[in-house]
């Protein structure tokens, strides 16, 4: 009777024991979570230079962009009129440190269409730019010959419609 008695409690009080082990790692994971820093991501847009017929209407095309950081979309003011330029826009987001996803797009704004989509991606298909921001190094990944903060970013579409780019990528550590 004592045998099989003893080797019950000795099983529920192993099970205690795990239980009461795994609370505090779970709330430990929680806190980490919680307690996560988070960090500004901003894209600055030196340059850009349409290459070829853009605009609908044939007149020079009304450029913008629009970044987006860690799923949130901004748009850049609208360059009226103007085939290139050196706007220097600045798009701003505040994220958890980390990894995150960044898309960057150039636009030909029109009143009457939506805004098209201009290539500065040489991939085929693809007119867009999306890479990943490590903001607790300062790492830029997903693009070639790219590789930290800071440093310029030129690339160039190869589709009707397409223009060159050069833009950058800083962090600004939160505390
Ligand atoms: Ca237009
Ligand atoms: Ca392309």
């Amino acid at each position: 009777m004592t045998r099989p008695s003893s080797t019950m409690t000795k099983r529920r009080s192993f099970a205690t024991i795990a239980a009461v082990l795994m609370v505090p790692a779970l709330a430990a994971t929680v806190a980490v979570a919680q307690s996560g820093k988070m960090d500004e991501v901003t894209i600055t847009v030196n340059r850009y230079k349409t290459l070829d017929k853009i605009d609908v209407g044939g007149g020079a095309p009304d450029i913008f962009a629009r970044v987006t950081i860690g799923g949130t979309a901004q748009k850049s003011p609208v360059a009226k009129q103007q085939t290139g330029g050196k706007p220097d826009w600045k798009i701003t987001q505040s994220v958890p440190r980390g990894k995150t996803n960044v898309k960057v797009e150039l636009l030909d704004k029109d009143v009457l269409n939506p805004s098209d989509a201009i290539d500065i991606n040489r991939v085929d298909k693809k007119r867009d730019l999306d890479f990943v921001v490590d903001t607790a190094r300062c790492r830029v990944e997903g693009l070639s010959n790219v590789s930290s903060c800071g440093q310029r970013i030129s690339r160039t579409g190869a589709e009707n419609k397409k223009a060159e780019i050069d833009f950058r990528v800083s962090v600004k550590k939160g505390k």
